[in-house]
């Protein structure tokens, strides 16, 4: 782990949605240096930029046509390298988004295996399907076919796509593949970028084509989950590439345990730095992410204290560009806002791992106001759409699982002002705006002393002067039905900090006695009120 980020608050930025500044209805680079004051503001150490490759815009940038340069919509090099200084002239350091399972179909390397470039056909997954079958029986990631036709027909070749058709995975069998990668790695960080997000990175190295264990999603992914291949491309890019820069890298991985991720950041394999995971996330679901069941607290506190005690070093979120927002799901959809949003933005600050923070949950966003499919840009959703109507599930149902599911819901545009179009624009918005933009933005929310961003920045700047929030260990010490609490104790110290995941008063735990430092409620109260949030100095130690 590099100390220079271990306890970095870093914030994610996905660019089409975050500020235009030219009024086309798209986020930009110009928009972001706009917008630097206000991060520096919150006290954000690290940008995560959600891709701003050259992209046909099939899944929003994650399908790259070009990696080492900039998607016009976005602006210019010059426009990045600009953002890149201004940034650090701010103390803020950027880190990319390295897409590498696979590329657009549009990248050239694809362009030139398709006209029969045998050196470039090698960088992709192409196999030969048998009798009119396909090549394997694998499931895909879209709930689409993960493979299609290749060239000619009459050769029954077919090339694998774990996502979208436009995005075919990369053959990390190939050295050359390897090279290429290192090579645009040293690109970005020759310019002073301060490491990756790297997407999907445990799924790169596919151990076998044969078919998998039939299962409801996903079939296959036991061919290609963490395998010893990808954990040697790790060690090999972090020995090749990684080591020669002050820079760190946070893994995307999907489907791993408490182990696999422990393999894949421990200090002395020399791999990743840390791993985004996905249990917290998975708990209100059932099976498939789509299928959305009614939140339980208990469920999520099971898996916080599980990573929490079973993986050194975690990293903290609640939100991103592919899930739906923490206060509609966590805090009874929204109904209380200002106090749900503080107290998931207290929790993951006092959880111990580097916290991240996703554009809009300082301000309490909520998910997006769609009415039907036609104002739902996302791939994944049309994709979603046209599986359940293959099954026979009726419209009605299937609009709801996706209305509460789909990835747009973060993705609704920056809620800066109440004026026109939230500030975000001054044209046509790319995705409906949610309209409660009059009431939840940036400018409403700074005017407010009891603002979300105030409280924000409070806890953030108390994390980052106490040694307890920031090396202590986790011990769970109460959950309740509703009621969530934990110490982080270090050398013979401590904190507890306590959530109430209920719109109603709870009874306080024995516990948690002791003397409150922060709270999103004014007061004392002997009781834990609708989502309350406490960080506590115990009076003694037990
Ligand atoms: O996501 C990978 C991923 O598995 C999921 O989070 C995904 O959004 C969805 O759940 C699929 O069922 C990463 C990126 O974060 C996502 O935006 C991209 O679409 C995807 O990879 C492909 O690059
Ligand atoms: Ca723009």
């Amino acid at each position: 782990m590099n100390p220079n980020y271990k306890h970095a608050t870093v914030y994610q930025i996905y660019p089409r949605s975050f500020c235009d500044s030219n009024g086309d209805g798209i986020g930009d680079i110009r928009g972001i240096i706009s917008k630097l004051d206000y991060l520096r503001e919150l006290g954000v150490d690290v940008i995560w930029l959600s891709p701003v490759y050259k992209s046909p815009n099939d899944d929003n940038g994650y399908d790259i046509a070009d990696y080492k340069a900039i998607q016009p919509e976005f602006g210019t090099m010059a426009d990045f390298d600009e953002l890149l200084s201004e940034a650090g002239k701010r103390g803020i350091k950027i880190i990319m988004d390295l897409v590498i399972n696979h590329t657009s179909d549009e990248h050239e390397w694809f362009i030139r295996a398709k006209a029969g470039d045998e050196k470039y056909k090698n960088y992709y997954i192409i196999k030969k399907g048998k009798d009119g079958k396909l090549p394997n029986n694998w499931g895909n990631f879209f709930a689409d076919c993960p493979w299609e036709p290749f060239g000619d027909p009459k050769n029954e070749e077919y090339y694998l796509h774990l996502f979208s058709k436009k995005q075919p995975d990369l053959n990390w069998y190939n050295p050359e593949v390897y090279s290429e990668i290192c090579d645009v790695m040293r690109f970005w960080l020759d310019k002073g970028v301060a490491g990756f997000r790297c997407d999907v990175i445990n799924i790169i190295y596919k151990n076998t084509f044969a078919d998998g264990k039939k299962q409801l999603a996903l079939t296959g992914k036991e061919h290609y989950i963490s395998t010893e291949g990808c954990h040697n491309i790790l060690k090999n890019l972090r020995r090749d590439v990684m080591d020669k820069y002050d820079a760190f890298t946070v893994g995307e991985t999907v489907m791993v345990t408490p182990d696999m991720a422990r393999d894949l950041t421990a200090p002395e394999r020399g791999e990743l730095d840390m791993v985004f995971a996905f249990e917290h996330m998975e708990c209100d679901q059932i099976g498939v992410k789509w299928f959305k069941t009614k939140f339980r607290p208990r469920r999520l506190m099971k898996a916080l204290t599980k990573w929490q005690t079973q993986l050194d070093w975690n990293t903290c979120y609640f939100e991103n560009h592919d899930q739906p927002r923490s206060v509609t799901r966590f805090t009874e959809g929204g109904k209380y806002r200002k106090a749900g949003s503080k107290m998931l933005i207290g929790l993951n600050f006092c959880l111990r791992g580097t916290p991240y923070f996703y554009q809009g949950q300082e301000i309490g966003m909520t998910n997006g106001a769609f009415e039907s499919l036609d104002e739902i840009m996302d791939i994944e959703s049309h994709n979603v759409d046209k599986m359940a109507r293959s099954l026979g599930i009726i419209q009605p149902f299937r609009w709801n699982l996706i209305k509460k599911t789909s990835r747009d819901n973060a993705r609704t545009p920056m809620q800066w002002t109440a004026g026109a179009n939230a500030g975000f624009t001054s044209g046509t918005p790319w995705l409906k705006l949610n309209p409660n933009y009059t009431s939840v933005n940036v400018d409403a929310d700074l005017a407010d002393p009891d603002g979300i961003i105030a409280f924000f920045k409070k806890v953030n700047a108390f994390k980052k002067s106490n040694e307890i929030l920031k090396e202590g260990k986790f011990r769970e010490i109460y959950a309740g039905r509703t009621v969530y609490a934990f110490r982080r104790e270090l050398c013979g110290e401590s904190l507890i900090a306590v959530c109430n995941f209920s719109g109603k008063d709870a009874k306080a735990p024995k516990v948690i006695e002791g003397r409150t430092l922060i709270s999103n409620y004014e007061g004392e109260s002997a009781v834990l009120r609708p989502y309350e949030f406490r960080l506590i100095s115990p009076g003694k130690e037990e």
